[in-house]
This record gives C-alpha cells, sequence and structure tokens, in this order.
C-alpha cells in the first residue's frame, strides 16, 4: 500500500510550512514511535527517527522500522513535523511583520482568539487549531489575555505576553541539520478553517483551509538579519496577504498631536523607522519571489495601525463603537433568501480612508513605502486590548486588569482578507 493512497483524499502538491520545500504527498516521511529510534534522525535532534514506510497497518497508518504504528508526518527535505491538514486543505499562509514592540504578538493572540469565536458563531466555520504544539505559544499568549487566572490583578502588558525571542523558544524555532550546516526555521501557528454543514449556502459548505500564520521577532525584520542559516522571514514571499503592524506610537511625530499618547511609551526610533522595517520586508519579497522592482506586488496588504485604543480619538470619536460584522438578507441560489452576516466592507474601506488620511499628514512616508509596493493597501485599526489599559506610575509601563481586556477589529484584517478574496468563505456587504 502506498503513503498516497493511505491518506486520501490528499493534495497534489504541499508546501512545507518551515522550509517551503513542495512536494508529492507520497514523498511525505512519517515520524517513528519506538523508543529505540529517538534521536537516530540525521537532520533533527533529540527527535524520533523519520522513514519513509513501506508497511502500513489495516488503520493506514505506517508501521516504524521497529513495528511500531505511527500518527504523525515529517518533510522530506527539513524533517520537521507537518500537521496532517496541511496535506489535505489548500493551505493559506499569512504573514505578520511590523517594528520591534509595534503589537505584533498582541495582535495574534486577539486575532486567534476572536477568529475561534466568531468563525463559528457568525460565519458558519470552525477555526482550530491544527496542531496543538505549534499553537501551544500562541494559546498561552491568548490565556494570559483572555482567560488569566488573576483577572482583577492589576498586571503589566509586557509581562503578559514578553518580546518574541529571535532565537532559542523551542517552541517558535528549530534547528536542522543539513550536513555540518544548522539551519534555524521559524515554526508556523497552524489552524484549520472549515465551513459547517449546517451553512445555509450548500455550495460553500464543506470549503476549507489550512491557515500558517507566523510571529517573528520585530527584529529578524531589520536591514541585514536576513540569513541564509536563519531564513526566518522566508514565508513573507509564499504569503497571499501581508499584515504590516504599524504603531503610531512609536513615532514621536504622532505623540505630539496629543499629550497623552506619551504616558509610558518606550521610544524605539533608535530601532530604526517603521517603514524602513516595511521597506525591507518588500526588498526581501522581491528578492525571493523574483518580482522586478518596476512591478508592483499584486497582493494585498493590511496595514495594521494598532493600539488604536490610545489614538482613535484623533480619527473619529465614535471609531469604537463601531461593528464591522452585520446581518443582512442574502439570496440563495434556490431563489429564497437568508439573513446572513456579512462584512461590511464599506464600512472598512470608509475607517481605511480616514486612517490613511491621518497617516499621510503625521507620517507620509509610510503610505508612500506601502502604496508604491501595491495597488491593494487597507488600513485597519486595531486594538487588541481595547480601552481599558493605564499606566503604573511606579514602572512608566502600560498595565491592566485581565478581567478588563476586549479586543477591538482584532479579527476584521484576518476576515476582510477571506471576503476580498475569491474563496467565498466570508460573505460581504457595503452599506
Ligand atoms: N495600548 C495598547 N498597547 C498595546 C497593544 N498591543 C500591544 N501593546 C503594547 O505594546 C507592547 C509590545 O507588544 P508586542 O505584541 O509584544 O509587540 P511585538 O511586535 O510582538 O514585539 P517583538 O516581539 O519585540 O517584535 C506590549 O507589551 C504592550 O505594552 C494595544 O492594542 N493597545
Ligand atoms: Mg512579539
Ligand atoms: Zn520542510
Amino acid at each position: 500500500m502506498s503513503t498516497a493512497n493511505t491518506l486520501a483524499p490528499l493534495l497534489n502538491r504541499v508546501m512545507c510550512p518551515q522550509c517551503w520545500h513542495k512536494f508529492h504527498p507520497e514523498e511525505i516521511l512519517w515520524i517513528s514511535e519506538h523508543q529505540d529510534l529517538f534521536d537516530a534522525d540525521h537532520r533533527v535532534p533529540n527527535a524520533q527517527k523519520r522513514f519513509l514506510p513501506s508497511r502500513f497497518t489495516p488503520n493506514a497508518e505506517a508501521i516504524d522500522p521497529r513495528g511500531f504504528p505511527c500518527h504523525k508526518l515529517a518533510c522530506p527535505n527539513c524533517h520537521l513535523e507537518i500537521p496532517r491538514p496541511l496535506l489535505e486543505l489548500q493551505s493559506l499562509v499569512l504573514s505578520v511583520l511590523g517594528s520591534p514592540g509595534s503589537g505584533k504578538s498582541y495582535f495574534l493572540a486577539a486575532m486567534a482568539s476572536r477568529l475561534r469565536h466568531v468563525l463559528p458563531l457568525k460565519f458558519f466555520t470552525t477555526f482550530t487549531d491544527a496542531d496543538a504544539s505549534l499553537n501551544w505559544r500562541l494559546k498561552e499568549s491568548e490565556r494570559q489575555l483572555f482567560a488569566n487566572s488573576r483577572p482583577d490583578q492589576i498586571q503589566e502588558l509586557g509581562e503578559l505576553i514578553q518580546k518574541t525571542q529571535e532565537v532559542g523558544d523551542e517552541y517558535g524555532y528549530a534547528a536542522v541539520n543539513f550536513g555540518s550546516q544548522s539551519v534555524n526555521y521559524l515554526r508556523p501557528y497552524a489552524f484549520t478553517m472549515q465551513v459547517q454543514d449546517n451553512h445555509p449556502n450548500p455550495k460553500r459548505r464543506g470549503v476549507g483551509r489550512a491557515i500558517c500564520l507566523y510571529d517573528n521577532a520585530g527584529e529578524s525584520f531589520l536591514p541585514g538579519m536576513d540569513k541564509s542559516a536563519s531564513p526566518v522571514t522566508r514565508h513573507l514571499a509564499e504569503s497571499r496577504v501581508l499584515f504590516f503592524v504599524y504603531d503610531p506610537l512609536q513615532d514621536s511625530r504622532f505623540r505630539g498631536l496629543d499629550a497623552g499618547l506619551n504616558a509610558g511609551l518606550v521610544d524605539k526610533s533608535h530601532l530604526g523607522s517603521q517603514e524602513g522595517v516595511f521597506q525591507e520586508a518588500a526588498n526581501r519579497i522581491r528578492r525571493y519571489s523574483g518580482l522586478s522592482s518596476r512591478e508592483k506586488y499584486p497582493r494585498p496588504v493590511i496595514v495594521v495601525v494598532t493600539k488604536c485604543d490610545r489614538w482613535a480619538n484623533l480619527v473619529d470619536r465614535d471609531l469604537m463603537s463601531r461593528s464591522a460584522i452585520v446581518e443582512t438578507p442574502k439570496p440563495l441560489s434556490d431563489g429564497s433568501s437568508v439573513n446572513l452576516n456579512c462584512l461590511d466592507t464599506g464600512l472598512v474601506r470608509s475607517t481605511s480612508d480616514k486612517i490613511r488620511h491621518l497617516l499621510s499628514r503625521v507620517t507620509p512616508e509610510i503610505v508612500s513605502a506601502v502604496e508604491s509596493f501595491t495597488d491593494h493597501a487597507c488600513y485597519v485599526p486595531v486594538s487588541a486590548t481595547g480601552a481599558q489599559t493605564q499606566v503604573n506610575p511606579t514602572t512608566g509601563q502600560q498595565a491592566v486588569r485581565p478581567g478588563e481586556l476586549q479586543s477591538f477589529w482584532a479579527e476584521i484584517p484576518f476576515i476582510y482578507s477571506l471576503a476580498i478574496s475569491a474563496s467565498g468563505m466570508i460573505p460581504q456587504v457595503s452599506r
């Protein structure tokens, strides 16, 4: 029995979400289970041996060389584990980029937590971890923010989610040996997303995607940090949508607009400008994907303008009371109609215009950096924390009672990307 017919239905081509090797599903390796085969792999240290199977159980599980049935799969190139949904569902890679401290990890935690809630409740779509160990760091961040064991105690934001490390975090990265060369790969967060069978529109039922998201340390986006031995930002080239996390509070011109914006914020300008981070990412995308400097990037760039709990008033006093997901009657193919939740893309775009106007006035180089790269830019305000942060007078750091955290629009960049894509998973309306 071959591997190909043990896992049907499989995609024709699979892409490793770590080393980006593309391969046929029959090339996939299995991860042995017998303890004698521990630390016997020439690529991945301290791991079970990977092997190409020749024997299978009646349940279509490979049998390892010591006769044990196996369950996990690995990439034929880097030997790192690949969650099974990535072999079965079309994958969607999304990159998050931004300077150190801009709020990437907060945004991802708030976004994942909202999507787990909003997609099943409003869009008849499941959103679940494709692999618990890959998503461990993210789940831990979500738990710290939205299911904290001391919800009433004031805690500093920098403690709830710590800065993302550039190396060394055993959950975030994996070292692989290619002969004498060791390569450090960034591990993705992986989700399975599938339209449920109770979706009112039969055409949408069963549509699914495997989602891979990446959370780098901001330092990895600084110029000169792109190394062959640590290709941790290579996901940028495979990404369908870029989320550029822009933090207005790191820019002194922005902070000059409102005295309230200064409290408790650490000046990060010595780390380089945020448009410099974007330019560097754009250069890497051009280099990895062979896009010439005259060509424009054909995919969307969502500028996630974070921490809007601190600056929303500069745009619109009611900004944070608006909801972009609305219930609307939609016609079905059989002539009947049904009330469905839709993304109000009209509201998202008009909000984007207002924020673009503010950025063009205060930090015009951000707008020109993004718009000289793509014709598909959208500026979305997000707050991972909601309006409840305060500044600890002794340390000068932002602090919060975790029980009061309530994110704003954290799921909208993702939902908007799906709504404007051809997947048909998220219906849209423009009011
Ligand atoms: N007010 C407010 N502060 C935020 C928000 N999101 C993040 N912050 C603050 O920004 C700090 C940095 O956020 P992180 O998510 O860790 O930033 P990062 O981009 O992941 O940074 P690196 O891991 O260093 O690249 C946090 O410790 C918070 O103090 C937000 O929505 N509102
Ligand atoms: Mg981080
Ligand atoms: Zn690989």
